[in-house]
């Protein structure tokens, strides 16, 4: 495929990502000239005449990327430990999107004598990757089930005694009669460049990226 080395597409989630983006872009003096929410178009153009948002699900932001689709994106650290992050460059932490990844049990249900007395315990989660490591190196030993979404569900209905999910203000935990037991990672989303894009569009992309480092340490 020719390299256009001026035309960029930066890949972007609908919601909370495209929303916190939107400050980085103007810092970068860049707008968004159609709104996703209200357009079904899922190619937007920009005030730049060389950017182009392309808007596609979080989990495959990295997958557009990796293989060159989109140059740029911004992704999860969730997403990104998920992915595994092949043929990524990761420069830039953009501080937005703040959550945590936590394990939750039903209230009343005992986490630290199910953990001590070594019964395998049965974690639901969409996130196996990061709930793999998260106990393997605490010695646990677990049954994963993967879910792709209403994680919360599963330990009501007897899925699971323990998920692994995100948690922002708790308040999807409490509404379902869970507490929070552990806390194994601060999330926040980061950007990410596809390895060829950055030698072959390095001018192009570096004041971009110049502009999103500047802004997104203001937010730190
Ligand atoms: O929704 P979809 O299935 O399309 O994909 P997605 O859930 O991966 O995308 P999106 O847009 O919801 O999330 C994109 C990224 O935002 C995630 O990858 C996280 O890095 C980040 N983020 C920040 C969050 C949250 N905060 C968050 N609260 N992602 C999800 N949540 C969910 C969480 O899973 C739980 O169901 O919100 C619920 C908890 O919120 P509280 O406020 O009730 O605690
Ligand atoms: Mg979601």
């Amino acid at each position: 495929m020719m390299q256009d080395l001026q035309q960029l597409t930066l890949a972007l989630s609908k919601g909370r990502i495209f929303d916190e983006t939107l400050p980085l872009l103007e810092a970068a003096g860049i707008t968004v000239t159609e709104n996703p929410e209200t357009s079904r178009k899922l190619i937007l153009a920009t005030t730049n005449p060389h950017l182009r948002v392309i808007i596609v699900r979080a989990s495959d932001v990295p997958t557009y990327v990796q293989y060159g689709a989109a140059d740029f994106g911004v992704a999860g650290k969730d997403v990104l430990i998920e992915h595994g992050g092949e043929g990524l460059y990761q420069p830039i932490d953009l501080h937005i999107a703040h959550c945590r990844m936590s394990v939750a049990v039903r209230a009343g249900f005992d986490y630290v004598t199910a953990v001590r007395q070594g019964a395998r315990l049965r974690v639901a989660t969409k996130y196996v990757q990061i709930a793999r490591e998260h106990f393997a190196a605490k010695g646990v030993h677990v049954d994963l089930i993967k879910l792709y979404g209403s994680m919360e569900l599963a330990p009501l209905i007897g899925l699971s005694d323990a998920i692994v999910d995100l948690v922002s203000t708790g308040n999807t935990l409490r509404a379902n009669n869970l507490v929070e037991v552990e806390h194994i990672m601060d999330i926040s989303s980061r950007l990410v460049v596809n390895q060829a894009a950055l030698k072959l569009k390095r001018e192009a992309l570096q004041p971009i990226l110049q502009a999103f480092e500047q802004a997104s340490a203001r937010m730190a």
